[in-house]
């Protein structure tokens, strides 16, 4: 069992039981030496909860943009209980990384809510480079391994109070 969350608005740690557990972790390239921090984060975070190295699977996508796709075709195969969705989008001159950023987040809770399997939120969106690096491992904590906890903590949850509907009945 993990140790409690400490700052404010984090996971409760104290619910994660990751044991048996099959967790996609799907992470961007783009802004590649932030998200693999926070790759970092997230799977150290997993391993802790329980969750076995052998039921963790990391998927690399091009950058935000190809995430949501990503989660929906792994979705697809029924043999994820919980997604990790990491990534990395910092402001730039124009308004591009908006629509970017906006359709990930979008892609993403879309995928979440449509198929019922809890997507932790691991999407960085800063005005610069150094804000990012402040919550992947830095100053801030680490965004990846907030979105793993959350994502083992909202499986808890939907098995605790939503319990599956049985179609032969
Ligand atoms: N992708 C990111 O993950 N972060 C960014 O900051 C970013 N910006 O700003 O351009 C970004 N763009 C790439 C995008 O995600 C797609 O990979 C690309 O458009 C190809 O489909």
């Amino acid at each position: 069992m993990a140790e409690a969350g400490k700052r404010k608005g984090m996971a409760d740690h104290r619910v994660l039981d990751g044991a048996g557990l099959r967790v996609a972790i799907v992470v961007s390239r783009f802004n590649e030496e932030v998200t693999a921090r926070l790759r970092d984060g997230a799977r150290e975070a997993l391993l802790r909860s329980g969750v076995k190295e052998k039921d963790i699977v990391e998927v690399w996508v091009p950058g935000a943009w190809e995430i949501p796709l990503t989660c929906q075709m792994l979705n697809e195969s029924d043999e994820y209980d919980a997604m990790v969705a990491l990534g990395c989008v910092i402001r730039g001159e124009t308004s591009h990384h908006l629509y970017v950023a906006g359709e990930a987040a979008r892609g993403i809770a879309d995928e979440s809510m449509g198929s019922g399997v809890p997507i932790g939120f691991g999407l960085l969106t800063t005005d610069t480079y150094e804000q990012a690096m402040e919550r992947a491992g830095g100053s801030h904590g680490n965004k990846g391994e907030d979105a793993a906890l959350a994502a083992l903590e909202m499986v808890g949850v939907l098995r605790s109070y939503c319990p599956p509907i049985d179609s032969n009945s």
